[in-house]
């Protein structure tokens, strides 16, 4: 494999997982890193060892050596980032939701295709062995015709009102926040494994927090939990805490899921049961390498990943033998792993996820919140 040269736009709690996944591939060195102030560019570059920092990300896409580039920024900023480095001439994968808006989503997917360059948006959960294993089964006809969908995805890093991030407010983040940052990887991955799409949802959304308080100085995801209480602003808050969806998948499947930010103790709990006319499976993030398996006439079953007893394409997605955990940090592998292929052999396939599926993923997000609005079933 020829090496690669790529770059990171951001520098937070993605910035540090998307720099370690991308290094145990072996061959993309990671030459550039920009962020929004020169000092947080330069602090990374210098705690992971990267050549070049600098607060002009336009920099960074002028240098032609350059293969791709890593969108990590505030969701505002993935479509001005990544249309600029598309025109540029650079392959790109983009942190999720693609963007705030689908026309924004879709004019992203049009450049990138016509300039033929790879694109991926990052819905890394799709790429857990076992959930990969998923969808081999269902595509093997094990589940047999698929009837009901639930789940959740429910986190508690938000659940005080002094719980702060750059999501909570709209315009760095967008209309919907617990919808649009972990219900955004809920559909995404149920349509993945069920191969229907969601034609249609009802939604109702609640932010129990009508103000926080805004720390001064910046909060990095996650990292609120340990703050000091010191010294706050308070600003209203209308991106959603909150939000139970119905759905309808295909013409005949049905399901529901809830998505939170303020689950005391649920950290992040990515949670699906798939229920079909032969049997259920059922999956939570929280306990990766486990799969139950559940049959009307015969014992359920829960196995443990491990490649020789996986789909052998769903081994493809675990490095390591059985009983050696795989978690959240090696999906972001899997991820780069399939991209990095395509960028370095355009023939390689596009087995991973796509700004088609980025627009698809505001498309349903736009649909929630006109259904949620109009407290009525929206089609997809
Ligand atoms: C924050 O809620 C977050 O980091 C999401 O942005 C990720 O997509 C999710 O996997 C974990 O939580």
């Amino acid at each position: 494999m020829r090496r690669l040269k790529t770059a990171l736009i951001g520098t937070g709690f993605m910035g540090k997982v998307h720099t370690d996944a991308i290094r145990r591939l072996g061959y993309v060195d990671i030459v550039a890193v920009a962020a929004s102030t020169i000092g947080e560019a330069q602090a990374f570059a210098d705690s992971h060892g990267i050549p070049t920092a600098t607060d002009d990300a336009s920099t960074i896409f002028a240098d032609p050596s350059l293969d791709a580039v890593h969108i990590l920024t505030p969701n505002a900023l993935h479509f001005p980032m990544a249309k600029a480095a598309l025109l540029a001439g650079k392959n790109v994968i983009c942190e999720k939701p693609l963007t705030v808006t689908s026309a924004e989503a879709a004019e992203l997917l049009e450049i990138a295709e016509n300039k033929k360059l790879a694109h991926c948006v990052e819905h890394n959960l799709r790429c857990y062995p076992v959930v990969q294993h998923i969808r081999r089964m269902r595509e093997n006809g094990d589940l047999g015709d698929i009837l009901i969908v639930q789940g959740t995805y429910s986190q508690d890093w938000l659940l005080y009102d002094t719980d702060w991030n750059w999501r909570v407010e709209a315009s760095a983040n967008g209309a919907l926040r617990a919808m649009g940052d972990v219900g955004s990887h809920w559909m995404d991955t149920i349509q993945h494994l069920t191969g229907l799409p969601i034609t249609a949802v009802c939604a109702d959304l609640q932010t129990f927090h009508k103000t926080r308080k805004r720390p001064k100085g910046s909060v990095e995801t996650f990292s609120g939990k340990t703050l000091q209480p010191t010294d706050y602003t308070s600003v209203p808050v209308t991106t959603e805490d909150f939000g139970a969806v119905l759905v309808h998948l295909g013409d005949r499947a049905r399901g529901a899921f809830t998505v939170s930010q303020m689950s005391a103790g649920r950290k992040n709990n990515f949670a699906f049961e798939i229920f079909g006319s032969k049997c259920g499976v059922a999956w939570s993030q929280e306990r990766p390498d486990e799969l139950w398996i559940g049959h009307r006439n015969t014992p359920n079953q829960v196995i443990i990943k491990d490649p020789s007893l996986l789909d052998p394409r769903a081994a493809a997605y675990a490095d390591l033998p059985g009983g050696h955990g795989e978690g959240y940090d090696d999906t972001h592998k899997q991820v780069f792993k399939r991209f990095y292929a395509r960028v370095a052999d355009p023939s390689a396939p596009v087995d991973y996820p796509t700004f088609a599926d980025g627009l698809l993923g505001m498309r349903l997000l736009e649909k929630v919140l006109e259904s949620a609005t109009s407290r009525s079933w929206v089609n997809v």
